[in-house]
């Protein structure tokens, strides 16, 4: 048996699939009996009670008046020096490259001149790369920190080659999809729950994230308002950002604000999901598509945009549908489809679920700890 880590996991605490998986990421680490520290500056949103060989080191900013932004960058270098000394980290893993995977090689570099070594893997999560990162404010340090990594992955074949298509890098990029743990995400039929959304004869369907422009929450509405004209339905959107302030008043205008619940950001999404007969997420750009794979999880169909990762994770016509990005018309079409015909639907369902078996978290762990392994040796 190898030796067990002390790993070093950098992440954006926020409610984000970068987080999330960061989040899960450790924990199961950490079950596995690897001690695992978490370095940020909230308590990520998935870690939220006491776990054994769990750490948490929060990371405070500096206050003081000539800061118009507090460089909290560098606390959490300084943080990260810190905790590897003290804590003898053996790998550093940051999630999501801006500003981490820079903050990891000045780590790194500093830690070096203390004759300490921390080689650190930085995983790649989508908008690092596609929407930020490609961006000329960040694009230099981006690809020299990718380049200095001692380890890439990227959780999509698509992320990937967009990385190639976008970045000069010479590092082999690995990629490690995104898992589920099933001792979370496990159907638990509630049906108390279910009717405080929808009556037994309504349809739920659901759409999780966090309302920035880029999932187009706009085209959920849109293919909800079509599907709601032919079925009787309900829409539950859970998340929070920008744009929900717009699509409240997009279902008021559009008249159907009625069948429609905003829940804000929630903590229990396996619950929630486990009560939805359909998951839509027409996202304009998504490496992977977390959301979906954790819908599937609880056996429920996904109709998404055939862009990115999602190709990758639904099984066309199996497990849902990968349609045009904003073509709400397909979508709705695809959704009535599943929706109207209850055999059709359980096999969707049972698809749903077998597909998402194949990205259990035990199968995925291995890749990771390998990579740490790897680069404990390099
Ligand atoms: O969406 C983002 O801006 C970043 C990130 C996040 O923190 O939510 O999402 C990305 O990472 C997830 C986890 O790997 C993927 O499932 C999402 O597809 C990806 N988002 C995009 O590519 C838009």
């Amino acid at each position: 048996m190898r030796d067990l880590l002390n790993i070093g996991i950098v992440c954006y605490p926020t409610y984000g699939g970068s987080g999330v998986v960061a989040t899960e990421l450790g924990m199961a680490l950490a079950r596995k009996g690897h001690k695992v520290h978490f370095i940020s500056y909230r308590r990520p949103a998935r870690l939220g009670h006491f776990l054994p060989n769990v750490f948490y080191h929060e990371v405070a900013p500096f206050e003081y008046p000539l800061f118009d932004f507090k460089p909290i960058d560098t606390a959490l270098a300084s943080k990260i020096v810190d905790v590897a000394m003290y804590e003898n980290l053996d790998v550093l893993h940051v999630h999501y490259a801006i500003p981490h995977a820079t903050i990891g090689y000045l780590a790194r570099e500093i830690l070096r001149s203390k004759n300490k070594s921390l080689p650190f893997v930085t995983t790649l999560h989508g908008t690092d790369i596609t929407l930020v990162g490609a961006d000329r404010s960040f694009f230099p340090v981006v690809e020299f920190s990718i380049n200095q990594s001692n380890a890439v992955t990227a959780v999509s074949q698509a992320l990937k080659q967009q990385t190639h298509d976008t970045f000069d890098v010479q590092k082999e990029i690995k990629v490690i999809p995104n898992f589920i743990d099933f001792d979370r995400f496990t159907k638990k039929p509630n049906p108390e729950l279910r009717l405080k959304f929808a009556t037994e004869n309504e349809k739920i369907l659901m759409h999780v994230s966090n309302f920035r422009k880029v999932k187009r929450v706009e085209d959920v509405l849109g293919v909800f308002k079509l599907v709601n004209q032919k079925l009787p339905s309900k829409l539950v959107l859970i998340g929070d950002g920008p744009e929900r302030p717009r699509m409240e008043m997009l279902s008021r205008e559009w008249g159907i604000s009625q069948e429609v619940c905003f829940l804000g950001k929630q903590d229990n999404v396996e619950e929630l999901l486990a009560i939805s007969d359909l998951f839509v997420l027409p996202s304009e750009h998504e490496s992977f598509g977390l959301a979906a794979l954790e819908a599937m999880a609880c056996e429920v169909p996904v109709i998404a945009s055939n862009i990115g990762g999602l190709t990758e994770v639904i099984l066309q016509g199996k497990t849902g549908y990968a349609c045009q990005v904003a073509d709400i018309n397909d979508m709705s079409d695809k959704a009535l489809y599943i929706l109207s015909d209850s055999i059709r639907h359980s096999e969707f369902r049972l698809a749903a679920y077998n597909r998402a078996k194949e990205f259990d978290i035990h199968q995925i762990l291995p890749m990771y700890e390998n990579t740490y392994y790897d680069c404990k040796e390099f």
